[in-house]
């Protein structure tokens, strides 16, 4: 299957039709035991399910190919299969952050494992000097997303990871935001991927989980070990969801990524818009590298808007199809304002710092018709006008 081209992989890489009934898709094994025909000797060398599960198997199976990597292994949600990789870690290693990441992801560093004594460092990785020198000599470990979570900042894959690689560190990318349709770090010399499944993985809005993709085989048992002793593994149902969520990858993909291309040009020349961030516009300070590590932009935009929170309430609260929501990579649109929602937990300096301001917002495009989205996103500036005083009468009153 891996000489195969991405589509075909995402329908048929890890699944067979079922050998006892023709099944053509993986049942759901709603099971938490197997029966064992004599202590230790297995039917199929499956024994609990919290160590493996065939419905997980396949899931695993197929993430893994689509990555290019030989190993998927599969995680409650995001941010288990974070955990899982800093558990490979031990107290008094050091961690080295993008500076932009899901703010449950610097909670994690921040709030959990530092008491833990894993100390971490932020660093914004769209400057190599600056990550060069932010090592130490006890950073065992590099995490980074990109595009980052909220200001769609690009990192360079091959540069951040051969550092790492030099400095005797690993290597996780979160892929969460391009996929494995736009992006594979693996191939940009990234020892983990890591994902979200909650997002265009699963694509629909209706499961949490995460997964792991590497390619060597001591990294992956070592995984798999931290998988089942820490056991926040996904349940069949959900595994059963995203096999059938990845088969439609690719389709969806190219949808979310030519509305996401119309919409961040509409805002970029709208009068209440002060900024847009979209890795495919030539004005993101990225947009090089992006073109090179990406084979398209994704459904993600940013954009500033001008004011601060009363223009970005009327806004948000304006919107009739875009749904005030977090998360993001569903069918349907999705818009948030990360100060507030996703991003509360990081530090106002390190949120100021990075452009995370009352104005901000932040678009999951969906796939519904572009027309309909651009109108609505239209109506709701124009509802920023009307009900914000000019600046003019605003000072009158004071
Ligand atoms: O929610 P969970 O499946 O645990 O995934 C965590 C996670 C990990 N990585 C990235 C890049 C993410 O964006 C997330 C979750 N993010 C949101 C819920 C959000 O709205 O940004």
């Amino acid at each position: 299957m891996s000489n195969k081209h991405f589509a075909t992989r995402a329908i048929h890489a890890g699944q067979e039709p079922d050998p006892t009934t023709g099944a053509i898709m993986t049942p759901v094994y709603q099971t938490s035991t197997y029966v064992q025909t004599s202590p230790g000797r297995y039917i199929d060398n499956f024994d609990y399910s919290r160590s493996a599960n065939p419905t997980r198997t396949a899931l695993e199976a197929n993430l893994a190919s689509l990555e290019g990597g030989k190993h998927g292994i599969c995680f409650a949600s995001g941010v288990a299969s974070l955990a899982a990789c800093i558990h490979l870690l031990s107290a008094g290693d050091h961690v080295l952050l993008c500076d932009d990441v899901y703010g449950g992801t610097f909670r994690m560093f921040n709030n959990v494992f530092e008491q833990l004594g894993i100390n971490f460092t932020r660093v914004d990785m769209t400057n190599a000097a600056l990550t060069r020198a932010a090592f130490t000599g006890k950073t065992r470990l590099v995490w980074l997303e990109t595009p980052t979570n909220p200001m769609l900042k690009i990192v360079d894959i091959a540069m951040v990871t051969a550092l790492a690689r030099e400095k005797g560190a690993l290597s996780v990318v979160d892929n969460t935001f391009a996929t494995p349709y736009l992006q594979n770090p693996l191939a940009l010399g990234a020892d983990i991927v890591s994902h979200s499944c909650t997002k265009y993985l699963g694509g629909h809005s209706d499961l949490v989980s995460g997964a792991l993709i590497v390619n060597d085989d001591d990294l992956a048992a070592r995984l798999h070990y931290i998988q089942n002793a820490v056991g926040a593994v996904p349940a069949p149902w959900d595994c059963f969801l995203l096999l059938r969520s990845t088969k439609t990858l690719h389709v969806r993909m190219e949808r979310h990524c030519a509305n996401a291309k119309r919409i961040a040009d509409y805002l970029a020349d709208h009068s209440r818009v002060e900024r847009v961030f979209y890795p495919g516009r030539s004005d993101h300070p990225q947009h090089a590298i992006a073109a090179q590590q990406m084979s398209d932009f994704g459904g993600m935009i940013t954009m500033t808007l001008k004011g601060g929170l009363a223009e970005s309430r009327t806004f948000l609260e304006s919107l009739r199809l875009f749904s005030l929501a977090e998360s993001l990579g569903g069918v349907e649109s999705l818009i948030e304002h990360p100060a507030i929602m996703t991003h509360a937990s990081v530090d106002a300096d390190a949120r100021e710092a990075l452009g995370i301001t009352d104005g901000l917002v932040r678009l999951s495009v969906g796939i519904e018709d572009a027309d309909d989205l651009l109108g609505d996103l239209d109506q709701a500036l124009s509802a920023i006008r009307t009900a914000t005083p000019p600046a003019y009468k605003m000072a009158a009153r004071s």
